[in-house]
């Protein structure tokens, strides 16, 4: 029996007819001795159609087409390759018998959608592997090659690589001639007997990953899934299951987690710039700045096999990144993370320079200097006499003007802005930034080469801060403004920190270091942070900053801080005001909602799930609230529209709503209907 149906075998409601059919016939016609279940194309099943959540359901569930599979008279075995996930290793957990090749997949990442697995994973799972392994399968969600499968018992037999229908089919009709039983897992109960001697193991595991999943619902549910599986008879879990699936299916958090999987593809789609738009072949990086952001950046390359020449001014700073870059490899290779022979082939890959002339027979350049419009202006236009034809010159900018810089070269076609988060050999944001004569070439090969290092790459316009640091600023200037009328710098963080986000604005600005583009000569001790820095309180590096750090860096609030907040307040004569976690949650977030609306106007971003990506993958924004304009969605723009009225009227245009919201509130549509 193979299963056909689209790219990833998802187990929609025609292709579980389809097994159904099948599974009848085979049982009905006595020449069939026994069924091997295996996927068409590229994989075994991807699990259940996900386009199918939240509509009614047609034809058979998965999980009464599972138990009927399970209870076929003959034997079933399901032959493994590529990836079986979710749904469809809960189909290979109730067929009696699993083979798969070495290179398959498997694994049960429900969670990540904000579910659980649905079909009776939870309740085979433990039986097959016990409920310690299945808990880190189920709830961890990330995938199990074959080989560490069959090791747990999960897969009863490997295949060679090339030849896993024979080998199956072969499989079953051993098990036919030497009259096997037809084990079904429901009916095993030697390995959950661990979890109903040793229920303090849930707890514990509840613990050890709080902090993972803190403010997510699915992980829970599935942690009572697996403990029902060891306290309850197979039936009775298997309620148990299908309770905590329908509530988290029909929950806000996995509309925005299943939202977020397919906004995360979708981002890879540009209207006028086709998939198969041929991109330019990239052998070699140039990168020049050989500081934090530099280094960060290159180690993406190295970690791919692509080879790269950093280039510095100065012998002092080109050493200092090289080392860095090694340390940082170094201490992955101890954490047991990568192999250390693999710290030197990555180091080999990397050539260091103080000539901006070594870069000519790179195919990409990417500078990342100070921002500096000036220094980035000259840099390109030296770039120019020296890339080779067809080099793409990409700058890392946060915020500058990319036509600009562009317009300094006699190539503008090909200059694009490359714009990645710190630190950049971790955080998966890529804003490409496409410049008003970038070709579309250009844009096709910065997206793939941002997929291929492992980023997720999202094509933004030119304006100021992008995307994100646009829509950060908004949430800056309300947060100052916040401290200014008495909130402590403390509860405006506790405030983001509880919404989801790993930390506030103003821990995130001690982490960054609040010197960032400051000078004693050029700031005049007019604002909060002036006066922080003048202290020599610059953030967790100096030991202070908002808040006071010890010398493991945990932090307490600062009496100092609180008192420079209240005599700038003085000075400035603000007026000092109570405000509740709820006003502090709207003025930080609701304005960022708003310039994502300006951002959509002006079209400095494709769609709205774009800049939710944005966010998710570059501040950390919670995944299970979809992003800041998805969460706008679920509040209802005419609430936000009617909130930002009213802090207009209090605190002025800051808080003016766009045109587009205001047009989308009054339609009674949301972002998504865009
Ligand atoms: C579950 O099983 C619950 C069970 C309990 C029920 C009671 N459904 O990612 P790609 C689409 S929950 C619908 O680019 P890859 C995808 O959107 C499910 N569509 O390919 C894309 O469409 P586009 C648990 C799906 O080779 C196309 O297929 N399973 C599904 O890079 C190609 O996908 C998972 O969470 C789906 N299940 O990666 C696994 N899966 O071309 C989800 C994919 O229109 N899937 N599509 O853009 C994946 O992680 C990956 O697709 C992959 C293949 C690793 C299987």
């Amino acid at each position: 029996m193979t299963l056909q149906s689209g790219p990833v075998n998802a187990l929609g409601s025609g292709l579980r007819q389809g097994i159904l059919a099948a599974v009848e016939a085979a049982e009905a016609d006595p020449a069939v001795k026994a069924i091997v279940l295996i996927g068409g194309g590229r994989m075994f099943s991807a699990g259940a159609d996900i386009t199918e959540f939240g509509k009614p359901q047609s034809g058979i569930s998965l999980p009464d087409l599972l138990n009927r599979i399970e209870a076929s008279t003959k034997p079933v075995v399901a032959a493994i390759h590529g990836n079986a996930l979710g749904g469809g290793l809960e189909t290979a957990l109730a067929c009696h018998y699993r083979v798969a090749v070495p290179s398959a997949k498997v694994g049960l990442p429900e969670v990540k959608l904000g579910i659980l697995p649905g079909a009776g994973g939870t309740q085979r799972l433990p039986r097959v592997v016990g409920p310690r392994k299945a808990l880190e399968v189920i709830v961890g969600g990330s995938p199990i090659g074959a080989k560490a499968a069959a090791g747990m018992g999960l897969i009863d037999e490997l295949a060679p690589e090339d030849g896993l229908r024979a080998h199956a089919v072969a499989f079953a009709e051993r098990v036919v001639a030497e009259g096997r039983p037809l084990t079904k897992i429901r009916d095993r109960d030697d390995k959950i007997a661990e979890g109903r001697d040793d229920p303090s193991l849930f707890a514990a595991f509840r613990e050890e990953n709080a902090r993972k999943t803190r403010g997510f619902e699915a992980p829970e549910a599935c942690i009572a899934c697996v403990e029902a599986a060891c306290r309850l008879p197979f039936d009775e879990g298997i309620a148990f299951e299908r309770a905590q699936f329908q509530a988290l299916v029909s929950g806000t958090q996995s509309a925005a987690q299943r939202y977020v999987f397919f906004a995360e593809r979708q981002a890879a789609k540009i209207p006028d710039v086709p998939d198969d738009t041929p991109a330019r072949p990239i052998a070699k990086v140039g990168v020049i700045g050989a500081g934090t952001m530099g280094g960060g950046i290159s180690m993406n390359f190295l970690n791919a096999g692509i080879p790269v020449t950093i280039v510095e001014t100065r012998r002092e700073a080109l050493d200092r990144g090289l080392k860095t870059i090694r340390t940082n490899y170094e201490n992955t290779a101890k954490k047991g993370r990568l192999k250390p022979e693999d710290v030197e082939t990555r180091m080999g890959l990397l050539s260091d320079t103080l000539e901006l002339d070594a870069l000519a027979d790179c195919d990409l350049i990417i500078e990342a200097v100070f921002e500096d419009m000036g220094i980035k202006k000259e840099i390109f236009s030296k770039l120019d006499a020296i890339a080779k034809p067809g080099a793409i010159l990409a700058s890392n900018t946060s915020y500058l003007d990319i036509d600009a810089i562009a317009a300094m070269t006699s190539r503008p076609a090909d200059v694009i802005g490359m714009h990645f988060f710190s630190p950049a050999n971790v955080m998966r944001l890529l804003e490409v930034v496409r410049g008003e004569k970038t070709a579309k070439d250009v844009i096709a090969t910065a997206m793939q080469i941002g997929r291929k290092v492992g980023k997720i790459p999202v094509l933004v316009g030119v304006c100021h801060g992008f995307v994100g640091n646009r829509m950060l600023a908004e949430r800056q200037r309300e947060a100052n403004r916040l401290i200014l009328e008495g909130v402590t710098p403390w509860d405006v963080d506790r405030v983001i920190y509880e919404f989801g986000l790993p930390m506030g604005p103003f821990t995130m600005s001690d982490l960054a270091g609040l010197d960032i583009g400051w000078s004693r000569e050029t700031n005049k001790s007019e604002s909060v942070r002036d006066l922080l820095c003048e202290q020599d309180r610059r953030g967790q590096k100096t030991g202070a900053g908002f808040y006071d750090y010890d010398a493991r860096r945990k932090a307490t609030p600062s009496p100092v801080t609180e008192e420079i907040i209240a005599k700038v307040a003085a000075r400035q004569g603000v007026k000092r005001k109570d405000a509740t976690d709820q006003e502090i949650l709207e003025r930080c977030l609701y304005p960022m909602v708003n310039e994502g609306a300006k951002i959509l106007e002006e079209g400095k971003a494709i769609r709205a799930s774009d800049i939710d990506i944005v966010w998710i993958n570059g501040y950390g924004w919670p995944v299970y609230r979809g992003g800041p304009m998805f969460w706008a969605d679920t509040i209802g723009l005419p609430k936000v529209l009617e909130r930002l009225r009213a802090y207009q009227a209090e605190y002025g245009d800051a808080f003016k709503p766009s045109a587009l919201l205001e047009r989308l509130a009054a339609e009674g549509k949301g972002f998504k209907d865009l």
